[in-house]
């Protein structure tokens, strides 16, 4: 069983996450999808309501299993016997700091990471920027799954009340 893993803190799940998640799961037979806790930084969803929304949008799929994870990805990786850490690539910006983690955390197990080029459709896409632009009233709806959209804007009505 060929098996890799997407990490992140998936606040929320965006359509550039999903594109890598969906040509991850055509490469592998098993992709986990690991939702890593950050105790210091407080998201603008819970980790139960994040990992419920990557279910319903990653269903179709048929091959992901969602999980949260607190401590080192490569703990999450060697507990469940997982060789591959899969990530995304958007621009050179990103290079640097996933080039430093996949050499950190090759070195602590042997873990590989394969990097997978952004769709250009998404290069410019992360969770910060659009709740960003979502809170001050710009139109992220081309960015979401529609269901996360629903709840994004939901929440950011909440938090502004
Ligand atoms: N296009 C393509 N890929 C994308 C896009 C996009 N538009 N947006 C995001 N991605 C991919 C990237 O590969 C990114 O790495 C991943 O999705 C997750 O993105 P985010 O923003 O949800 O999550 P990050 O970047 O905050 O996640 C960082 C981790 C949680 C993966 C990292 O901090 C980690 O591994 N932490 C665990 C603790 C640990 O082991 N630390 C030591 C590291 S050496």
């Amino acid at each position: 069983m060929r098996r890799a893993v997407c990490p992140g803190s998936f606040d929320p799940i965006t359509n550039g996450h999903l594109d890598i998640i969906e040509r991850a799961s055509r490469l592998y037979d098993v992709v986990h999808v690991a939702v890593l806790i950050n105790k210091n930084k407080k998201g603008m969803f819970s980790i139960d309501e994040r990992i419920e929304l990557i279910e319903q949008t990653t269903a179709q799929l048929g091959n992901i299993k969602v999980e949260s994870h607190t401590g080192l990805l490569v703990d999450f990786c060697r507990d469940r016997d997982i060789p591959a850490i899969i990530k995304g690539l958007r621009a050179v910006s990103d290079f640097d700091y996933e080039l430093q983690m996949a050499q950190m955390n090759h070195g602590l197990t042997g873990v590989e990471t394969l990097f997978v080029p952004t769709s250009p459709t998404y290069s410019f896409l992360s969770s910060t920027l659009v709740k960003e632009v979502a809170s001050l009233g710009g139109d992220v709806s081309h960015l979401l799954p529609e269901t996360v959209h629903g709840r994004l804007v939901a929440r950011i009505a909440e938090l502004q009340g």
